[in-house]
């Protein structure tokens, strides 16, 4: 119990490169902008070694290290687990938080395989028995604009769902000599493009449709084979050492979908559209109207209303900053946007708040196995030539 009075909840953090630090922003500001039923603590970091734990504790904002994740999953005063690690560990070190009666947050994709993103989905179900809660970080769902298009939808403001067209673009790879990274072995990261970004995407169409996909046709390339090796990494830029080595996944992803509500769906998840930084493009065609988005503009929502008379009718570009909006009655006045960082504290939020009201918070291990499946089945299709017709 804290001096206010509120209950608190330990932090221990597992990984601390990129989406270390962006979740230990997350940590360092929920509580600053947003009334947390809970106090945080930002108890401790785990990492490699000693030495780097620690370093990323002082930069990060972490009261204390440790140098391996068993130890602090151990602690006393850590209530939840925050795992910012790559994909083949994710299993391991959930199910043994969740074992231990810590929460869990696990960054996507839940798993590099069905089998273990099912093992976890149990094991989250068998903890929930117990009041112990687990979430998969998709992010995006958190951005404002995106939950706005989720009401929309859900209120029916564009009917029937007919098309979801979803991208995910990315160029940092464009660069045939940039380093091999973890994100480039299918052994850490379970699959490339598709299970990095494209794990985004089949969420975000998921989420915004309130649809499940039911079946995929899919396309997996991979245009550069083989790459520097990586002396260092930090973030998604690595520093070539000597030698080289392959690249086990796939560059770029795409595939057809069908949607449960009689839809279908276009995706495409690349780390080489020449000048696309993080284009995340989600546009959904409805019975009565469409709804588009896209991350390089993300404070903006478009809407096209087809019941709107002819002559005027086009789409409306929603500026999605107004008090009203969701979150952002705790951050600026309106027209002063949000960023990328902003999805994370609002994750953070929602994760604390379902963790005080002892209720499943969104998305699940169940909504990440989900995810899981589609990326399976991309990759199935994709092996499997039979499909295929050459012209
Ligand atoms: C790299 O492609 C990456 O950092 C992804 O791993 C994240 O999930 C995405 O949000 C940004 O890009």
């Amino acid at each position: 119990m804290s001096a206010d009075g509120r209950p608190r909840l330990g932090i221990g953090m597992v990984g601390h490169s990129f989406m270390g630090a962006a979740h230990s922003q997350a940590w360092r500001t929920a509580p600053r902008f947003f009334d947390l039923p809970l106090q945080t603590e930002m108890t401790a970091v785990a990492g490699r070694t000693a030495e780097s734990a620690q370093a990323a504790a002082d930069r990060l904002g972490w009261l204390g290290s440790e140098a391996s994740w068993k130890d602090l999953v151990a602690r006393d005063d850590v209530d939840l687990v925050d795992i910012c690690t790559p994909g083949d560990t994710h299993a391991e070190i959930a199910i043994a938080a969740l074992e231990a009666g810590k929460h869990v947050l696990c960054e996507k994709p839940l798993a590099n395989s069905v089998a273990e993103a099912t093992q976890m989905a149990d094991a989250a179900d068998a903890a929930a028995e117990r009041g112990v809660l687990a979430m998969v970080g998709f992010t995006y769902r958190r951005v404002p604009a995106i939950q706005l298009a989720r009401r929309l939808v859900e209120e029916g403001r564009i009917g029937t769902v007919r098309h979801v067209r979803a991208q995910y673009l990315q160029d940092w790879l464009t660069d045939e000599e940039s380093p091999l990274s973890w994100r480039l072995d299918k052994d850490r990261a379970g699959s490339g493009a598709l299970g990095d970004i494209g794990a985004h995407v089949i969420d975000l169409a998921q989420f915004v449709t309130g649809e499940q996909i039911t079946g995929v046709s899919g396309m997996l390339e991979t245009f550069v084979a083989e790459r520097p090796l990586a002396e260092s990494s930090a973030g998604l830029s690595a520093v070539a050492g000597s030698g080289r080595g392959p690249v086990t996944v796939d560059d770029a992803a795409a595939f057809l979908a069908r949607m449960s509500g009689g839809g279908i769906a276009v995706f495409e998840a690349t780390r080489f559209a020449a000048g696309r930084k993080n284009a995340i493009r989600l546009e959904i065609n409805g019975s009565r109207g469409s709804v588009a988005f896209d991350f390089e503009d993300m404070n903006v929502l478009h809407l096209y209303d087809a019941d709107e008379d002819a002559e005027t009718a086009g789409f409306r570009r929603i500026v999605v900053t107004e008090p009203g909006h969701p979150y952002l009655s705790h951050w600026w006045p309106a027209g002063h946007g949000l960023g990328y960082e902003h999805a994370f504290t609002h994750q953070v939020v929602d994760l604390v708040g379902a963790v005080a009201a002892g209720t499943p918070p969104a998305p699940s291990f169940r909504d990440g196995l989900t995810v899981q499946k589609v990326l399976a089945a991309v990759e199935e299709s994709a092996a499997d030539a039979s499909a295929w017709r050459t012209v």
